[in-house]
Formats: C-alpha cells, sequence, structure tokens
C-alpha cells in the first residue's frame, strides 16, 4: 500500500511558461525504442512537417522572474475565466467535420487556431508514487478509480474520495515479467468492454524461455472489486521474439469490440529478419483479435480470427494480421466519433511517425522509415505502402508517444484535433486532419517531461503518463 494521499492539486500552470527540459539530453533512453539512445536532441525546427517554423521548439532562454510573474497571473486569469464560463456551450465543442460530411465547415464550427490554445497540465494523484508507468486506464466501476500499471509487473487500482486518495495492488505478476531489457516489461493494459460485468483484463507483458511477449486475460476478484488473482490468468497469446527490444505491447478494443494488439517487429537494428514485411509473422504489426469466447469453450483457449480480417483467405499471410510493416507501434488508439484508428510509430534514428491505421495496410517498415526510403536508402519500392500522415526528424526528439483525438469539453479549442508527443523532448503536438491530408498542425506546449503514454477518460478529457507522474490536460 502506498502513502495516502490527496486528490488533484490546483492547476499549476505548467505548460507554456516552461522551456524544454535542459536535462533531456542526458536521458535515459525510452523504455520501448532504445535505438534513439544517442541521439542529440537539438531542438531545430527543421523537419516536423507542416509544423510552422515559429510554432517549433525552441532555444528559447528561461522567462526572466517578472515575466515569470506577469505569466503566473495571466494563467490565474485563465484559470478563473475558464472557470466561469465552462457551462456556456462553445460553438467549437461539435466534433470537426471530415472532408467527406461537410468541405467547408461553417463558422459556427470553425476550430479555434491549435496554435492559439493556452493549455495547461494539472498533476493528478500528486502523492502517489510510482515506477515507469506504462499505462493510465480509468475503470468504469466508478467514476474515481484509474488502473495504472508499472513496468515491472504491478496494476495498482487508484481511487480518489473526498478523504484523498489511495493506490491498492490489484494485481502483481511480476514474477511472469522479464525485465532484463530496458524496453520489457508490463507494457499494455486494456479493460473488456463488459469489464464491469465480467471483470477481466488484458496484460501485454514480456517473459522468458522462451523469449517472448504474451497475451493474457486475468480476472478481478468476484468478492473484492480492487484485486485479481495472478492465478486467474489466461494466455491469449504468445508470440516469439529474437531481441529485449521494440516490444510493441499496446492493446485497444475498437468500436467492433475487437482486441486491436500492436506487436514490435522483435528488435535489433533495423529489422534485421525483415519481420514488418513478412505477413507470416506477428512481429511489426497491429492484430485484430476475437477474445470475446476465450476460455468458454474447449478449443478456444486464446482468441478466434474475425472472418473480416484483411487477409483471412491467404495463405501467405495470418488471419490475425490487421496492418503490417510497423517498426514499434508506441500507442495507438480509436477516435470514436471517427472510427479511425490513430498510431504512432517509432522510427529508427531518424524519423517518427504518425499513422491513421486502415485495414490491411502497409506501413513500410523496414524498406521505409517515416516517409524516406531506409533499406534501401535510395530508391525503395514505395508501391502499397501508406505514407505516414505527419513525421519529424530526431531533431525534434526521438521516440514518439501516440496520444488520442482530443473529444472532450475542457478545452473546447482542441475539439477533434490529435494529440501526440515525443518522449525525449517533452514537445506536445496537435494536428486536424481530414481524412485525406494534415490541415492544422502546431506545437502545443513544450512540457519538458518524458512521456511514456497518453489516457482518455469517459469523457474524452486526455491525460499524461510521465516519468515523473500522472497529468490531466485542462484549458
Ligand atoms: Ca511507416
Amino acid at each position: 500500500m502506498l502513502p495516502n494521499p490527496v486528490i488533484f492539486t490546483p492547476a499549476s500552470c505548467l505548460i507554456g511558461l516552461g522551456s524544454p527540459d535542459p536535462s533531456i539530453k542526458k536521458a535515459l533512453p525510452p523504455i520501448w525504442a532504445s535505438d534513439c539512445a544517442s541521439q542529440n536532441l537539438k531542438t531545430q525546427s527543421s523537419s516536423i512537417k507542416p509544423l510552422p517554423r515559429s510554432h517549433a521548439s525552441s532555444g528559447r532562454a528561461y522567462p526572466s522572474p517578472a515575466r515569470w510573474s506577469a505569466l503566473a497571473v495571466a494563467c490565474l486569469l485563465l484559470m478563473l475565466f475558464a472557470a466561469c464560463t465552462s457551462d456556456e456551450p462553445s460553438p467549437s465543442n461539435a466534433p470537426i467535420p471530415t472532408a467527406a460530411f461537410s468541405p467547408t465547415p461553417s463558422p459556427t464550427t470553425k476550430p479555434s487556431p491549435l496554435s492559439a490554445i493556452a493549455l495547461r497540465l494539472e498533476r493528478i494523484f500528486p502523492n502517489l508514487s510510482f515506477t515507469r508507468v506504462t499505462n493510465l486506464v480509468q475503470s468504469p466501476t466508478g467514476p474515481g478509480v484509474w488502473f495504472v500499471t508499472e513496468q515491472s509487473g504491478r496494476v495498482w487500482a487508484l481511487q480518489n474520495s473526498p478523504q484523498g486518495a489511495k493506490a491498492t495492488l490489484f494485481l502483481d505478476i511480476t514474477r511472469n515479467v522479464l525485465r532484463l531489457h530496458n524496453e520489457e516489461g508490463l507494457l499494455g493494459l486494456a479493460l473488456d468492454p463488459s469489464y464491469a460485468g465480467n471483470g477481466y483484463l488484458y496484460l501485454y507483458y514480456s517473459a522468458a524461455n522462451p523469449w517472448r511477449n504474451v497475451l493474457a486475460r486475468f480476472t478481478r476478484s468476484p468478492d473484492y472489486p480492487l484485486e485479481a488473482d495472478p492465478a486467474s490468468e489466461l494466455v491469449i497469446l504468445e508470440v516469439e521474439k529474437s531481441f529485449g527490444n521494440h516490444n510493441g505491447g499496446q492493446l485497444a478494443f475498437g468500436p467492433d469490440g475487437y482486441l486491436y494488439v500492436g506487436v514490435g517487429d522483435g528488435g535489433g537494428q533495423g529489422d534485421p529478419y525483415g519481420n514488418g514485411q513478412s505477413r507470416l509473422s506477428f512481429l511489426g504489426k497491429i492484430l485484430r483479435l476475437d477474445v470475446e469466447g476465450a476460455g468458454k469453450s474447449p478449443g478456444v483457449s486464446g482468441y478466434r480470427i474475425p472472418t473480416d480480417n484483411p487477409f483471412v483467405a491467404l495463405s501467405s499471410a495470418r488471419g490475425e494480421l490487421w496492418a503490417y510493416g510497423l517498426r514499434n507501434p508506441w500507442r495507438f488508439s480509436f477516435d470514436p466519433a471517427t472510427g479511425r484508428l490513430w498510431a504512432g510509430d517509432v522510427g529508427q534514428a531518424q524519423w517518427e511517425e504518425v499513422d491513421v491505421i486502415k485495414k490491411g495496410g502497409n506501413y513500410g517498415w523496414n524498406v521505409r522509415e517515416g516517409d524516406h526510403c531506409f533499406s534501401p536508402s535510395q530508391g525503395c519500392d514505395d508501391q502499397g505502402v501508406e505514407p505516414p500522415i505527419t513525421e519529424y526528424s530526431h531533431a525534434l526528439g526521438c521516440s514518439i508517444t501516440g496520444g488520442y483525438v482530443y473529444r472532450g469539453k475542457a478545452i473546447p479549442g482542441l475539439a477533434g484535433a490529435y494529440l501526440y508527443a515525443d518522449y525525449c523532448s517533452g514537445a506536445l503536438w496537435g494536428l486536424r486532419y481530414d481524412g485525406k491530408r494534415v490541415t492544422e498542425q502546431a506545437t502545443l506546449a513544450e512540457t519538458g517531461l518524458k512521456v511514456i503514454s497518453f489516457a482518455q477518460d469517459r469523457d474524452g478529457e486526455l491525460y499524461i503518463v510521465a516519468e515523473d507522474g500522472l497529468y490531466r490536460l485542462i484549458g
């Protein structure tokens, strides 16, 4: 049990004021992309597109004390303004229409320019301390209940109450979890769509003997709602690997009720075995599995392959595949308003990318890194490859962390924008996409945080999981 802390602190006006954390050049490699460990984190505005130069980070000096004071006052005023106006309907709360439905949005639905949004971060569960949190997921069983996973293999249940917040050890699978490599461990958590009733949660973790990643289901205790027994494990899928890095690990249920599983290319520099392009390998893929019947009847201990998966009819491909040619999809999410699947795919040494994942799509790795040839370095075959919808070079960071499309109400100007970040530089970006192209992109904040993951609550509000704590985005 961790110390009994308090609930949300007052907004701290962290964002929009700070320069990038000067310590980032000393950052350890992110837990999912060791290839960038030696990157020199220059912050030139050279290569994110179509990011305006004025919004690229940085090199700017810290504000003077007087400027800090002025900004703090401005921030306070913004908070008061937000508090006074939060109940008023906002014309920009509406989802951004896609080109297919409304090619010319009316003035009443036109969103605020992303670069003008005054974004701040509010620390949540500030007195709780965790090590290497990899996921933050809200429970449907109560508005104040959240789960966090630690890379070591622990799942904690966090509860807010008028008396304060507390963490309860919900599940401990550290015995199962391999933490040999920096990127290994408990990496993914998804709650079953019927979690409130059936108590199923799905974890993705690294394991030894054989060296592999495991997708497994666990079941909440019928008697204690904040406990699950490690012995309740039902292994759904195991994927063997040859290296410690690029494990993937993102789990998300789609609006179709199927479980989408992100698997990295198996590691090593440059995908030496060509797993990304091999449709006979689970490595370097996003899989789509029907796990509803798992364990219920003989012969269905694991999963079924949905009959409308793209490659079910091919003998030259595994039916489980939904998309391929990924290197290490580190965080993907569904936008419920459009059904789009958004992914951040971590690059090798030069290009980080955002993809909109389509059924059966080939995202290029290891032939291409971002929108560039990788192997061969020139004249590569990009036929049939889905290009990223945006990319940025390692001049602006080292490892992408994919986020969510914002569908909350606290920050009306962000409605419909996709958010993502870089682990090393702490830059938080937003973009708008009309289904064909990126129509707007801007730096939303230089957080100074090492952004491991994002989270979304049931109201559509967004959160950041950083190495030093958990934060909520507020306007
Ligand atoms: Ca790609």
